[in-house]
Formats: C-alpha cells, sequence, structure tokens
C-alpha cells in the first residue's frame, strides 16, 4: 500500500454544552481530519484528538500540525507500507507527539481494513458486536444540578455515570449523588487535580462505593499513586499517565493502579493500544476506552477498539447527539439502552458527510508526494 496524499481538514465544531474539567472548560473542538489517499484512490480517515490548548497533555492543535506536516506525513509517503503496525515504527525517531502519531496511523489502519473489505474491528481481532457505553458528566455548578443530569443519563440507559470533581466539587456532590442513586455504576475522574496532601478528602471518596476514581494524581506520575492506592479501597484507574505499553507494565509492576483507561490518541495510536490491551489482558488488568470529546470519526475508531475482549468495562464513547447538533459522519453513533451497536461495513463502519465536513472546516492543507519530496 502507497500513501499518495494526505488532506490534512481543519475543523472547528461547537460542543452543544460546555464541558467542565478540573483544569477548563471546553466550548468548542478544534482538530483535524486526516483523508489518505492510496494508489488506488481508496481513501482512510482519522482525526487527531489534541485541544487547542495543552491542558490535558503538551500536545495542541498547532502542534498536531507541525508535527504531522514536517515529519510524520513525509515518512509516510517516502515509501509502501504493508500493514499499518508498521506504521508507529516509522514513526519511532520521532519523540513522543502521540496524538499527531495516532491521528495518521488511525487513517492507515481505516485505509488498510478497506482495501481488504473488512471492517475494522475484525482486522483488529475484536469480538464483540455490540459495546456497553458510560458517560462523563462535567463539573456542575451544584449537587442538584449535578444529579438532574445523572437521571438524565439514567434514563437515556447509560451503563456507567463518570463525574469530573476537583477539589471544593468532590465529596459532598457524589454523596448527595449516591443518596439519589445507591445502585449506578458511578466513577470519579480528578484529571490530576490532587496531590498526597489530600488524603483525607481521596480517602472519604471509598465511602461511596466508586468503581474507580481515574487519574487523581499528577499527570506524569505513577509513585505517588502507588501510594494512594496501597491506602485506598476504590480502585485507581490511570489516564493521563499511561502513554505506552512500558509505562502500563511499570505502572502495573509498581501497583499504581488497578484499571487502565486507553486512549487511542494519548498511547500513540491503535497498535499500541493492541498492545496496552494484551498486555492488560495477561496481566488480569481491566481496561475501558476513554474519550477526547472526538467527532464521529475518532469515536467510530475507539469503537472498533472497544470490541477487544479485555474492554470489560464500559467507555465513554457516548452517541454523537450527546456532543454534536450534527455530527459529521452517517449514520451518527447511537447509544441505545447503553450499547452501540457495532458497524459490519468495511473500515470504521461510518461513512463521512462531506457537506457537512466542509461545513466546520476552517482549513485545508494537502501534502503530496510532489509538493512534499520534489
Ligand atoms: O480525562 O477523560 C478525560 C474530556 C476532555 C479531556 C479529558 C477527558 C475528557 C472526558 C470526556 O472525560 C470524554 C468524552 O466524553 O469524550
Ligand atoms: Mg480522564
Amino acid at each position: 500500500m502507497s500513501v499518495r496524499k494526505v488532506i490534512l481538514h481543519h475543523m472547528v465544531m461547537t460542543l452543544k454544552n460546555p464541558f467542565t474539567t478540573s483544569f477548563g472548560t471546553f466550548l468548542d473542538k478544534e482538530f483535524f481530519v486526516i483523508e489518505m489517499e492510496d494508489e488506488t484512490g481508496a481513501s482512510g480517515f482519522g482525526e487527531s484528538v489534541a485541544f487547542s490548548s495543552p491542558w490535558y497533555s503538551e500536545e495542541t492543535v498547532e502542534t498536531n500540525k507541525h508535527i504531522m506536516g514536517q515529519f510524520l506525513i513525509p515518512l509516510l509517503l517516502e515509501s509502501p507500507i504493508e500493514h499499518p503496525d508498521e506504521v508507529s515504527i516509522r514513526f519511532k525517531p520521532i519523540r513522543r507527539n502521540n496524538m499527531a502519531k495516532s491521528a495518521l496511523e488511525n487513517a492507515v489502519w481505516d485505509l488498510y481494513a478497506k482495501r481488504n473489505n473488512n471492517p475494522l474491528y475484525k482486522e483488529l481481532g475484536g469480538v464483540k458486536q455490540q459495546i456497553d457505553v458510560g458517560i462523563s458528566i462535567g463539573i456542575q455548578p451544584t449537587a442538584k444540578d449535578l444529579v438532574h443530569v445523572i437521571e438524565e443519563f439514567v434514563n437515556e440507559g447509560y451503563k456507567r455515570m463518570k463525574v469530573k470533581i476537583k477539589p471544593g466539587a468532590d465529596y459532598e456532590m457524589l454523596k448527595e449523588v449516591r443518596r439519589h442513586f445507591p445502585d449506578i455504576l458511578l466513577m470519579a475522574d480528578a484529571n490530576s487535580a490532587y496531590t498526597l496532601d489530600d488524603l483525607d478528602t481521596l480517602k472519604k471518596l471509598d465511602e461511596l462505593n466508586l468503581m474507580m476514581i481515574e487519574q487523581p494524581l499528577a499527570h506524569d506520575d505513577i509513585i505517588d499513586h502507588a501510594k494512594l492506592q496501597s491506602v485506598l479501597a476504590t480502585p485507581i484507574c490511570l489516564d493521563e499517565s499511561i502513554h505506552s505499553i512500558e509505562d502500563a507494565r511499570k505502572a502495573i509492576e509498581l501497583g499504581s493502579c488497578k484499571i487502565i483507561n486507553i486512549k487511542i490518541g494519548r498511547v500513540g495510536g491503535i497498535t499500541e493500544s493492541k498492545k496496552i490491551h494484551d498486555y492488560c489482558s495477561q496481566q488480569g488488568i481491566a481496561v475501558w476506552c476513554g474519550g477526547m470529546l472526538e467527532s464521529g470519526i475518532g469515536r467510530a475508531h475507539n469503537i472498533a477498539l472497544t470490541t477487544l475482549p479485555q474492554f470489560i468495562l464500559p467507555g465513554d464513547t457516548a452517541s454523537s447527539s450527546r456532543y454534536w447538533e450534527k455530527d459529521i459522519i452517517e449514520p451518527e453513533v447511537f447509544v441505545e439502552k447503553g450499547v452501540i451497536h457495532v458497524p459490519n461495513k468495511p473500515g470504521i463502519g461510518y461513512d463521512v458527510n462531506r457537506q457537512v465536513l466542509e461545513s466546520f472546516r476552517v482549513d485545508k492543507t494537502v501534502f503530496s508526494k510532489k509538493n512534499i519530496l520534489a
């Protein structure tokens, strides 16, 4: 397979509702749709998940553009690829920048699966025809608002409620949620808002029968998380701290977590995601698929990955309509009674709606062998 052309569609889509985390509020999502063409004229799609600001990790939309355009795309156009697993090997000389790498690798996976006339999930060794999903809920002004929002999603059938927390908006709010919903699967995501100085607050969360607490401590830590896990009954799930299978191995060896949230972008692509999945499966560590407020293209890749067997816990891949007035794929992602039925069409299984894509596009850059290597 020879990659002949890569088009970066620079997109800006407004979220239906602002989404607040411990590090800030998102009003919209700026990202790239990666469209990749091979020698037969077939095309595959990927999505970059970095945000406009480096709040979640150091990558941004601008750094993704720089790294893809100056370094990664030239490496892809250089010579043919036999299998998508080769992409991460080819990208190895470039340090980190996992979201940039992943965006391109995911387009290669879609293209590869389409060439084989096979659904992406089958190409990955996926085994599920339907996947369970939960929902991630931003920090709300009051406990009453939070209970209200959760009630709505319980009624929609979502299988697990994840509530964003930060110091001052944690124990009391979650306690109120528990009082109203004694039996729901409930978890909290702190996005690194605490330190070991907050041990008393974190220990109190043990009263609330949470499935897990996600990334309570620093974004780059696994040592303090191990200390915390040793005194906490609630399982710790790592998100920000895990960028590779090596990070996963070290965290599991240290006892820093009992669960891992796999985000394809954060770990540099589907190939690395599969490695982490397989390792966690051997180690008896449950995994689930996280989200980055993706459009339908990123969502489709998440769905395909989640069909692998060790994705035991519900993920964050909610309905398109949770985020967007209109998504850029057809059909949109639809959650029915807490499950997504996995599409059986070739590649990512959803069509890109060109008209909608163009309506949210603010810029377009085309890379081809000619304009890069000449
Ligand atoms: O930590 O999982 C996270 C959104 C933005 C940045 C980080 C995170 C999130 C979410 C939302 O939790 C997941 C989603 O609904 O896509
Ligand atoms: Mg998280």
